[in-house]
């Protein structure tokens, strides 16, 4: 682990002991798999961290516009759930461009903050906290480059509560016992006070979820093909990114946007780093991401399984993305019989409770 200091800001790299962390020893153990696979945190280098940022400006992308829109709204009601002498930490902090209105809405309430934004991208990272840094003069930032779960006992220790965010669904790209894993990993290292804001998109039309990932500008199709473009830059792969198509459908019985690479030919691509070729035939798939679409009981069950509770949430008109608050299950919020949740309108009609916690 390094650390640099700089004023406010501190920037820390947590290594990952797993085998598979590195792109070599994922590619290796992915490409050599009867059902090819690549783990999609391996998008988010810096060519594919800005292909992502225009992701999020797609007018086929809901979830990121969505999203925003309910913090904006929703802001001050969200960080005094928080509690009060609040810092922040964040997973897959991104641009933090979200973040920034969670950021203000603190501000408001308290005279500084310490805000701990983690990311596997660490050049992105950094470029996005030196923003930060310089456009708050009462922020102080520890940023962390690193997995998910690397940096979980990297947390930085707070004496008040802790306001831990995982937006922008990112919890969708895990699968049911990842997402379980990480929740519950991230709950036994939260006190009581803490609480974990998590955004997931919701359920809706297949057709809208497919065009947010098979946008007619083909910006989803570049960052997908990015992971190989990545391999031929890194590893000296020889991919010809032509022979291979973005395929994005939604797989029902899963409820989720299977990310594939889809091989247009026979092949055989040489990778120089690993001193292995890989064999791909005509219209065999590289699977690249999961992307699950939550319902209301399902992101329910989820939490619940990994021993947390919905303390509050918000949702848009369409019910299209939701927010949940959740602490970790304590003696105080452990029932043995719970109601069943059920959407609940809290007044204005713009304004709706998402999951009524019983
Ligand atoms: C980062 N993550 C929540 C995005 C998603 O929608 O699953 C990644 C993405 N993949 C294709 N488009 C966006």
């Amino acid at each position: 682990m390094t650390s640099r200091p700089a004023g406010r800001l501190r920037v820390i790299r947590v290594p990952s002991a797993s085998p598979t962390s590195t792109l070599a020893g994922a590619v290796a153990d992915g490409l050599g798999r009867r059902d090819k696979r690549l783990p999609c945190r391996f998008f988010y280098d810096e060519a594919g961290s800005r292909l992502f940022e225009a992701i999020c400006k797609l007018p086929e992308y809901y979830p990121t516009r969505t999203e925003e829109a309910i913090l904006r709204q929703h802001a001050s009601d969200i960080v005094a759930a928080a509690g009060s002498g609040v810092a922040l930490s964040e997973f897959g902090s991104g641009s933090s461009r979200k973040t920034r209105i969670i950021i203000e809405a603190l501000l408001e309430r308290q005279e500084r903050l310490v805000y701990a934004p983690i990311d596997i991208s660490l050049e992105f990272l950094e470029k996005s906290a030196r923003g930060l840094v310089n456009r708050y003069r009462r922020l102080w930032l520890t940023a962390i480059g690193g997995e998910y779960n690397d940096a979980i006992p990297h947390l930085p220790k707070h004496a008040g509560p802790r306001l831990i965010l995982f937006l922008g669904g990112n919890i969708g790209n895990l699968d049911r016992d990842e997402a379980v894993g990480f929740l519950g990993r991230v709950g036994r290292d939260m006190a009581p006070s803490d609480r974990l804001l998590v955004g997931f998109d919701l359920l809706k039309p297949v057709d809208v979820i497919v065009s947010a990932y098979n946008d007619a500008a083909g910006v989803t199709a570049a960052f997908n093909k990015n992971l190989l473009a990545r391999i031929n830059r890194e590893l000296g792969g020889k991919f010809d990114l032509d022979s291979f198509e973005h395929h994005a459908p939604f797989v029902e019985e899963f409820s989720r946007v299977e990310m594939r690479l889809v091989s247009r030919r026979d092949q055989i691509v040489r990778i120089a780093a690993l001193g292995r070729t890989f064999a791909f035939s005509k219209g065999e798939p590289i699977h690249t991401e999961n992307c699950h679409k939550y319902s209301v009981d399902g992101f329910k069950a989820v939490a619940s399984a990994a021993e947390l509770d919905v303390r509050e949430s918000w949702t848009d008109e369409r019910r299209s993305f939701g927010l949940a608050m959740l602490a970790r299950r304590g003696r105080d919020t452990c029932r043995l019989k719970r109601p069943r949740p059920t959407f609940k309108a809290t007044g204005r009609t713009n304004r709706r409770t998402l999951i009524a916690d019983g």
